[in-house]
């Protein structure tokens, strides 16, 4: 993967890779540019089979502020018609990536995360927020829908109810109420932040990444089914997992007593 980008940092584990937005000037508000770098490296990192997670985060004090106010600005100044829909459609991409790669996708989340960088992190598989997060739908400050897929991922998250609530009033949830509410998965002393998430992407590195692309696939198309096409998916998907390497070599490992050693195929 390329790693010499403008707004992106990318660093490069054994087994995983952590791909850092980088405009800390603006709390990592997204410009176009930094938009299609993390498309391109997340693209790239969905592609290569030795990398078997993902990590999302920011750098500088925060995750990300949304997108970069400056240029809707620009965009209202020059009298242009707006078609924002178009635009989106960019992130979009995004979106589908995050849930379609067959690999794990962490959002690490330290400082605030508002707008579409919150909802970017609430289409990632996991989410570690830092006990120094804030997540704020700021799109109501502005007079904005929630896009990125707030509107369906916040919902699913954590009720209708508390997510009307977070969309309408816009107010911050800190780290810790993000985790009691299920927005995130775990929130960790913000000293601990860097060698927990290592931890985990490590963890999930050395998984049965095989099953992992297929947990992904039936969790998240069993969402928009009914239960007996659910049922059908399950039984599909087991056929395949049960022909894996890994599924194989974990059985042979209980029946030795010893740990499996995951190879992802
Ligand atoms: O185009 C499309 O596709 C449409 C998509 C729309 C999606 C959206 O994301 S809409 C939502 C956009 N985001 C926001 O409305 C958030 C705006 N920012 C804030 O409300 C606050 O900055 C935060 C709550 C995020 C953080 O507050 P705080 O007090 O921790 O930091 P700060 O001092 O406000 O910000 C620090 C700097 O970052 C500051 O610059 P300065 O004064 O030091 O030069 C601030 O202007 C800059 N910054 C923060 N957010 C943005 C930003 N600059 C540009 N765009 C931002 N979104």
């Amino acid at each position: 993967m390329r790693s010499d980008f403008q707004h992106l940092l990318v660093r490069q584990e054994e087994g995983f890779v952590i791909l850092t937005m980088n405009r800390p000037e603006v709390l990592n508000a997204f410009n176009d540019l930094m938009l299609e770098e993390l498309t391109e490296a997340t693209e790239a990192a969905a592609r290569d089979a030795s990398i078997r997670c993902v990590v999302i985060n920011g750098a500088g004090r925060a995750f990300g502020a949304g997108q970069d106010l400056h240029g809707f600005a620009t965009v209202h100044a020059s009298g242009e018609p707006i078609k924002v829909s178009e635009h989106l459609t960019k992130y979009h991409r995004l979106i589908r990536l995050f849930q379609e790669m067959p690999k794990p996708v962490i959002a690490a989340v330290h400082g605030v995360a508002a707008g579409i960088s919150c909802n970017l992190a609430l289409a990632c598989d996991m989410r570690i927020a830092a006990d120094n997060a804030r997540f704020v739908e700021a799109f109501a400050r502005i007079g904005l829908v929630p896009d990125g897929g707030g509107a369906f991922f916040l919902p699913r998250l954590v009720g209708l109810g508390k997510a009307l609530e977070m969309v309408l009033l816009a107010d911050e949830i800190s780290g810790s109420e993000a985790e009691r509410i299920g927005l995130v998965n775990k929130c960790v002393p913000a000293d601990d932040f860097d060698a927990f998430i290592l931890t985990l992407a490590q963890r999930l590195a050395q998984g049965p990444t095989r099953a992992y692309g297929l947990i992904k696939e039936l969790m998240y198309r069993s969402l928009d089914s009914d239960l007996q096409t659910s049922l059908q998916l399950e039984g599909e998907m087991q056929d395949v997992a049960m022909g894996t390497v890994d599924h194989r070599e974990s059985v042979r490992a209980f029946l030795e007593k010893r740990p499996a050693n995951y190879t992802g195929r």
